[in-house]
């Protein structure tokens, strides 16, 4: 019998966003669905399932102590220390390296192992207050996007909020798999509105499958796709001349540029059939739409550019500003909510200037001396960052001092100086924010952490006292930090109360983003010709452009988010790794014969990064001249050593030094037998 049912809400990298429900058994916690919550309805994903009732609670799978490494870099070798042992050691290095070389010899790598509010962002307190260094978070995951929708909307975190669906007749979802990457919205949202769908994506994705119309360009040819729907927009009368003239700057200067962008030309530049083209169009533009750019949309070389042309489709019809039309690609709205982010950061601690490094620079300036120190919490680059094999060199350096917190010990953790042990999300008080749904909810602490584990907010208070770091903000109690937020939202009851009732809408009736049609951009109007993307360096408007076809044997790859996988978390639970099965390469059945390959033959991936090899499957929903690999492998669970990321060779984006990984090219070629691995 249960002694006790908590709400509790789930604090991942996921569009859904699921109310949780735990029924306190003793230590042992059932982790289901919150019957009452708007998105999970009572059941949580089938990998969340697995994950939070087997390794999350498995103190022999989780870290429970603070470790010292007591061998080689690399060696796995490490001793169980006390945390008053480990935090002075740390600390003393770290005072040292302050003194000697300042904070800019220290790197802070973070992203989004949980989002929870404080257990995300409070740590940044610590960082901000010694001046360290950052690996710019959304480098490894949306930046080219956020980029380019700041030059064309001002912003990129008020999308629309998901409940204005109901008065939507056509939902345009671009470069996005909710059938994977939040399985909920999928089946709730997606699947059940009776709206009419288009999906654009080069896979023939689950949610693609679900669509009335589905769009299959060759990856990296959405901005030429773009230009074609808006060509057929202007033919057919479905521009918005109102919106246009009231809110758009730069229509004229697109009008020429339109001239040749004819569906028929589309399908030359994309692959996709001009009549699709046309029908997709007339559906979008009559309205109300709703368009949702994937963040995959962001994940191309060109990917900056893509998500303007994608963009502008919605100004152009007037889909925006009313119920049931809008354009989103990720909702963060604390000022909605009343949340103060700059006082939960503490970003007034930083003395300078914040020094940001891509990710995809990252294994380059690792490999350098200028970084004496790593610090690495809730992100696990070794499995998510580009170019995998120099960045591990670049970590095993000797003279590298490296700190890694997680709840498991990953890859990067095998390379680190010290492993601190985190707490999870069952094991501390907090609260969520929804980067789909306007959701607030409660985190709730089911049981002590297991082992020795600390929640990220407690390791950064003990290492600030231990650093002799006394300012106020860094040792503000959870409780306090909870009370805080809380008042500033508006919860009626505080955190109690929050907890109670488990989650509530930011706003009581849904929010209708952009309605007084003014835009934080320069000229307060949506931007298709923005000064500020060409003062840095870009085309003042958005190009009718598409990649080139891969090189002569090339496939294009793309490594999007697996339905067994959060990013790279569970890929070490058993069980779950057991369903997922071998790597795999999906592959186009006339891109397999061409090779000589079929299902269930080892294929060798090459470019001049690195090569992997991995099972073939050959797959009718791959789009020929493509290979598909799901993302999140850890190297150290696989006999091939390494992950698609040994095939990324770091480049950016065009914009926000993004990272581009649907943009690598490798040869795909029967593998030899001897069976070598990749470290
Ligand atoms: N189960 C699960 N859920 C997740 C994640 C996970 O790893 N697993 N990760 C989470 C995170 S951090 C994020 S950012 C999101 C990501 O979720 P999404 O934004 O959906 O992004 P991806 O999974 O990268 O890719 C989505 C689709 O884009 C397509 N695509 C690739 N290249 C192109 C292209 O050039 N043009 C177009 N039009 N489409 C293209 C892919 O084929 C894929 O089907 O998901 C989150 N949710
Ligand atoms: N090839 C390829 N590479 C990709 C992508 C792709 O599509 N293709 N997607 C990119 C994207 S979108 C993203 S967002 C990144 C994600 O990449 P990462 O940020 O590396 O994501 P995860 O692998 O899930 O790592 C998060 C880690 O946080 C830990 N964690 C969970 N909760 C806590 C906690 O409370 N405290 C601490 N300290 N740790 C915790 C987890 O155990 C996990 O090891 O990967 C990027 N890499
Ligand atoms: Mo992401």
């Amino acid at each position: 019998m249960a002694e006790e049912v908590l709400l509790s809400n789930c604090p991942r990298d996921c569009y859904d966003g699921c109310g949780v429900q735990i029924e306190k058994r003793g230590d042992r916690l059932i982790v289901r669905g919150n019957p009452a919550h708007p998105v999970s309805r009572g059941s949580l994903c089938r990998k969340c399932t697995r994950a939070y009732n087997d390794s999350w609670q498995d103190p022999s799978q989780r870290l429970t102590r603070p470790l010292r490494r007591s061998g080689p870099k690399g060696s796995g070798r490490y001793e169980p220390v006390p945390w008053d042992d480990a935090l002075a050691d740390i600390a003393a290095r770290l005072k040292d390296t302050l003194a000697r070389y300042g904070g800019g010899a220290i790197m802070n790598a973070h992203y989004s192992g949980t989002l929870a509010l404080t257990g995300f962002a409070f740590p940044m307190r610590f960082f901000h207050a010694i001046g360290a260094d950052e690996a710019d978070p959304d480098s490894i995951c949306n930046a080219a996007g956020h980029a380019a929708w700041g030059y064309l909307f001002g912003e990129s975190y008020s999308g629309f909020d998901p409940r204005t669906i109901r008065d939507t007749r056509c939902l345009l979802l671009w470069g996005a798999n909710p059938a994977h990457a939040g399985p909920h919205v999928f089946e709730h949202w997606f699947a059940a509105s009776p709206a009419l769908k288009i999906v654009v994506d080069p896979l023939r994705s689950a949610t693609a499958a679900a669509a009335d119309i589905h769009l299959q360009p060759r990856p990296g040819s959405d901005a030429a796709l773009a230009f074609a729907l808006a060509h057929a927009l202007r033919r057919e009368g479905l521009f918005d001349e109102a919106c246009i003239s009231g809110h758009v700057l730069g229509a004229d200067e697109l009008e020429a540029q339109l001239d040749n962008c004819t569906p028929a030309w589309g399908e030359r530049m994309t692959g996709v059939p001009a009549a699709a083209i046309e029908a997709a169009a007339r559906a979008y533009g009559r309205g109300p739409s709703l368009l949702w750019a994937g963040q995959a949309l962001s994940r191309q070389p060109a990917g900056g550019n893509a998500m303007r042309a994608v963009g502008m489709l919605a100004p152009l019809t007037g889909n925006l500003g009313k119920p049931g039309a809008g354009m989103y690609y990720l909702n963060f709205t604390p000022a909605l909510a009343g949340l103060d982010l700059d006082w939960l950061t503490g970003s007034a601690l930083l003395p300078r200037e914040r020094t940001a490094v891509p990710w995809g620079r990252m294994a380059d300036v690792m490999l350098g001396e200028r970084y004496r120190m790593f610090f690495c919490w809730n992100t696990n680059p070794l499995v998510s960052a580009p170019q995998q094999r120099k960045l591990r060199t670049a970590l095993a350096r000797e003279d590298l001092f490296s700190v890694v917190i997680d709840c498991f010990h990953t890859d990067t953790a095998g390379l680190a100086d010290y492993i601190l042990p985190a707490a999870s999300f069952l094991e501390e008080d907090d609260i969520t924010f929804s980067y789909f749904n306007l959701l607030i909810g409660a985190q709730r602490k089911a049981r002590e952490p297991l082992g020795e584990a600390l929640p990220n907010a407690e390791i950064f208070r003990r290492l600030a006292a231990a650093t002799g770091l006394h300012a106020p903000a860094l040792h503000e109690s959870q409780a306090s930090l909870l009370a805080t937020m809380c008042a500033q939202m508006g919860i009626e009851g505080g955190f109690e109360g929050l907890a109670a009732k488990g989650w509530t809408w930011m706003t009581e009736a849904p929010v209708t983003f952009w309605e007084d049609g003014r835009f934080p951009t320069p000229s307060g109007r949506v931007e298709i010709a923005s000064a500020s993307a060409a003062a840095d360096g870009h085309p003042r408007l958005p190009q009718p452009l598409a990649d080139p076809p891969p090189a002569a044997g090339c496939l294009r790859l793309l490594s999007p988010a697996s339905d067994w996988r959060l990013n790279g978390s569970y890929a070490n639970d058993p069980g779950l790794a057991r369903r997922a099965g071998p790597a795999t390469v999906h592959l186009a059945p006339t891109d397999a014969a061409a090779r000589g390959l079929a299902s269930g033959d080892l294929a060798s991936l090459d470019n001049a990064s690195g090569s992997l090899r991995l099972t073939v499957e050959v797959d009718t929903d791959v789009l020929p001249g493509t290979a598909l690999v799901y993302k999140g492998r850890w190297p150290q669970c696989e006999t091939a050593g390494g992950n698609i990321n040994t095939l990324h060779d770091g480049s950016l984006a065009d914009m926000g030094a993004g990272n581009p990984v649907h943009g690598i090219e490798v040869r795909v070629t029967a593998a030899m037998e001897s069976h070598q691995t990749d470290r």
